[in-house]
């Protein structure tokens, strides 16, 4: 078992400062004092934390972000980023004396690679040390990489690299993506699909509609479906683009008036400017891996005028 001392945040991002590219990648301080990598693409910009190997930005010139972030979010060790993108791994949802969606999005990951791309842009590697958390799991790695263009694409390769053991996880990639007004929002891309309706005890049902609208909480688990998902925002007059492969799984959530209220970490009205869409795979999707194999989860967002 390998526990890492947190370094002081001056220090870590000074270590960092090898990872830097002029005009390309940064290394800051964030928020709560922890170290952010900035990346600027020609086409736009991202940024994202080690904690967590959370992405908290991504925005192309001159247009609103394309995430949205808690102005309640806690930036600090221990406590998950409100917003952006959280990496969930190696379980999705509650679990039994355990933090909610898993440890990952709890860990400082390590960055080990920055590389320049030839048109603009950049693609960053972060890993996940082993803690205390992750030996209680069957040995594996998780390497998360980010490349930012004029889109933004997600990487998240697991491997089984016990001697023996299968690896039974779920992983999730819990997009906050931010919308001018939810009232004025459709989704595509997810109809014929099943669903477990969260918010109606579990309910099995069956999406049918073209375009899904919003008008009240909603927490649906679609199963079985490796769909591109769109986002209308005609209140933004844009549309994002979800791709995505190696996922069976699409959650969308919005936890509307009564839910926003009981959260410490999010605005009471900031239901009306954000909706998740998430890739990944949970539930029955769940991935099982045998020793020394992989996977991966893919995952590309591009925006375009509606
Ligand atoms: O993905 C939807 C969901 O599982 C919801 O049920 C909701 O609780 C949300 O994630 C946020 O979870 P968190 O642990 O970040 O508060």
């Amino acid at each position: 078992m390998l526990i890492l001392p947190s370094m002081p945040s001056a220090n870590a991002i000074e270590a960092l400062r090898r990872f830097e590219i002029p005009g390309r990648v940064s290394i800051i301080e964030g928020n709560g004092e922890m170290p952010k990598v900035e990346v600027n693409a020609e086409a736009g910009c991202a940024e994202i934390y080690l904690h967590g190997a959370h992405v908290t930005d991504f925005h192309l010139n001159d247009q609103p972000p394309v995430l949205f972030v808690s102005q309640c979010s806690r930036f600090a060790r221990h406590q998950p980023i409100r917003g952006g993108i959280p990496v969930i791994l190696p379980w999705f949802g509650s679990r039994e004396g355990e933090p909610a969606h898993g440890f990952a999005r709890l860990t400082d990951w390590e960055l080990h690679e920055t590389v320049a791309l030839p048109h603009g842009g950049a693609t960053l590697r972060f890993s996940l040390p082993e803690t205390s958390a992750s030996a209680m799991w069957p040995l594996f790695t998780a390497n998360y990489v980010v490349t930012v263009t004029d889109k933004l694409t997600l990487e998240l390769i697991i491997t089984n690299c016990s001697r023996g053991q299968e690896f039974a996880f779920e992983n999730c990639l819990h997009t906050y993506f931010h919308v001018g007004n939810i009232s004025q929002v459709s989704v595509t891309g997810l109809k014929g699909a099943a669903f477990l309706d969260k918010v109606e005890s579990y309910a099995h049902k069956t999406e049918t509609n073209d375009a899904i609208t919003i008008a009240g909480e909603i927490d649906r688990v679609y199963l079985d479906t490796t769909s591109a998902v769109e986002i209308q925002d005609r209140s933004l007059r844009r549309k994002i683009r979800i791709e995505k492969s190696g996922s069976n799984s699409t959650v969308i959530w919005n936890p509307w008036v009564a839910k926003a209220q009981q959260m410490p970490d999010f605005g009471d009205d900031e239901y009306q400017q954000m909706l998740c869409i998430e890739s990944g795979n949970v539930g029955r999707n769940n991935i099982v891996l045998p020793p020394g194999q992989s996977s991966l989860l893919r995952v590309t967002l591009s925006s375009a005028p509606l």
